[in-house]
């Protein structure tokens, strides 16, 4: 006979947090919202912590390099998606670890045989108005000069002038070394009254370009998540399948965290590649396993040797394999089982594996209940997609902009690894849909508000830390009729939201 669980499956929103003592002490500029990103030993520290709990989805549709950069900026770390080639996914790795804060590589470059009406092309083109001319009309080729619009004159000069002939050439340019320091760059922009500064290496080719307004903009973010040699911190996703060939890739890329991607993982595909990774490269390579939503699923990953543990099916806000397959559970009862199995785990062999609540987050305060419920950190991909850095396009619907997000299920994604159960390899049936959410502005923006709140909430519940919350937390199921009591309610809404 089937085994059949006594309670229903429950969601996040079908509970709350009930607020604790909090002591003057309590406030929210005190909170430290550092979290375990990998295993580690009782009394000893994980190797890799993330300074804030959010990582974002392994979707086509949110984590590239830019995201990367942006949410690494304010301490998360994001996964970049690997439904796609591994050479591709490998160079985004590569810019995240490349990309210093305040150095631009040049994307409008002309070689100097180029027009003046080449130059006004890429001028509408890219929007910037600072144009480095190189031997080889590349981001990278040896510096000749700079064009900027105080080098020309429309109504005086014919459109056929040739960029050598007006360009201000590298002898007349102040110019750095590719080493310079962002503090050491703005010093010279300010002493020599000039805009942008280039910075060679020292075969005379173009490394970066800093420009004057930058340096505010990109004063060190003391929660920004950097590795050893001072690069931004990346994870990548990848897949039962093609492990072989991807995991070299992408560590060789510079890649700090992998993690299985599947949207279910109690499986011995899991446990193979597990294998692989301890047999190649030892506890070095760090990887994360999942999703799974029972004690079971999380038992396996761990004693397969996950790093991390994944939990959610089907709670995704583009996901539909509930309705497609028939698995799946409650967002909320999924992540309390697998807590109380880390649990016993520590307690059982001195080791703490951090847990993921992936995906189903709609309020912020979901947040700080999947912490409270005993997430280390949790998954986002709705939540990234709406912002500015997210790879997606942003569309206007009647007269209000969205961006686009789709599910890695689903035909635009194409993603069949993540479904696959061996055999066949194509994606016979979608898991996911293709969708549009409100645009919402700037990753900064939006994640410190986010954050905000969540320090605000543990501060009502007297706790300090994360591990703090997890042990403090009175949590309570809300009734139906008491969730509308939560909203406004009994008013006429002035302004509708
Ligand atoms: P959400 O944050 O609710 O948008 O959920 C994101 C999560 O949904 C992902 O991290 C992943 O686990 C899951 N996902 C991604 N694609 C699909 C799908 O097509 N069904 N589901």
């Amino acid at each position: 006979m089937a085994f059949y669980y006594d309670e229903p499956s429950r969601t996040f929103s079908e509970y709350l947090l009930i607020p604790g003592y909090s002591s003057s002490k309590c406030i929210p500029s005190e909170v430290n919202l550092k979290t375990p990103l990998v295993k580690f030993k009782r009394g000893e520290e994980p190797e890799v912590s993330i300074n804030i709990p959010m990582v974002s989805a392994i979707m086509q549709s949110v984590s590239d390099d830019r995201l990367a950069v942006a949410l690494a900026e304010e301490g998360g770390l994001s996964f970049i998606y690997g439904s796609q080639p591994i050479k591709e996914q490998a160079e985004m790795v590569k810019k995240v670890k490349r990309y210093r804060a305040g150095f631009v590589v040049s994307d409008s470059n002309v070689s100097p045989e180029m027009t003046l009406e080449d130059v006004l092309r890429l001028t509408e083109k890219t929007g910037h108005s600072t144009i480095a001319v190189t031997e080889d009309g590349g981001p990278n080729g040896k510096l000749l000069g700079i064009v900027t619009n105080k080098d020309y004159r429309l109504s005086r000069m014919s459109p056929d002038t040739r960029v050598k002939e007006f360009m201000t050439k590298f002898d007349d340019l102040v110019y750095a070394e590719e080493e310079t320091s962002l503090k050491e760059a703005n010093d010279i922009i300010w002493e020599h009254k000039i805009n942008c500064l280039p910075l060679v290496n020292k075969n005379r080719e173009l490394a970066y370009l800093v420009f004057r307004k930058d340096y505010d903009t990109h004063k060190k973010n003391e929660n920004e998540l950097i590795d050893d040699a001072k690069r931004y911190m990346v994870g990548a996703g990848i897949n039962t399948r093609d492990y072989e060939t991807r995991v070299p890739a992408l560590l060789e890329a510079g890649a700090d965290v992998l993690c299985i991607d599947s949207s279910e993982g109690f499986s011995e595909w899991q446990k193979i590649t597990i294998d692989y990774i301890r047999n190649h490269y030892g506890e070095r390579v760090k990887v994360g396993a999942g999703n799974v939503v029972d004690a079971e699923g999380f038992r396996f990953l761990a004693d397969a040797g996950a790093d991390f543990v994944k939990v959610g099916i089907g709670g995704g806000a583009i996901c539909i394999t509930r309705e497609q397959k028939g698995i799946g559970r409650g967002q909320a009862t999924a992540l309390i089982e697998v807590a109380k199995a880390r649990d016993a785990y520590y307690e059982e062999t001195g080791v703490y594996i951090p847990i993921c609540s992936d995906g189903g987050i709609v309020h912020d305060y979901h947040i700080t209940l999947a912490l409270a419920m005993g997430a280390d950190f949790v998954m986002l991909g709705r939540y990234f997609a709406r912002f500015d850095e997210s790879p997606t396009k942003r569309v206007n619907i009647n007269g209000s902009y969205m961006k686009e997000y789709w599910g890695e299920g689903s035909a635009r994604a194409r993603n069949w690894q993540r479904y696959d159960m061996g055999g066949e390899q194509r994606l016979s049936f979608e898991e996911g849909v293709d969708s549009l959410v409100p645009y919402a502005g700037s990753l900064k923006d939006n994640v410190n508000l986010t954050l905000s709140k969540v320090r605000s909430t543990m501060c009502n519940c007297g706790a300090l830390t994360i591990p703090e919350l997890q042990k403090k937390a009175k949590i309570t199921l809300v009734s139906s009729t008491s969730i509308v009591e939560g909203g406004a309610h009994d008013v006429t809404l002035r302004n509708h939201r």
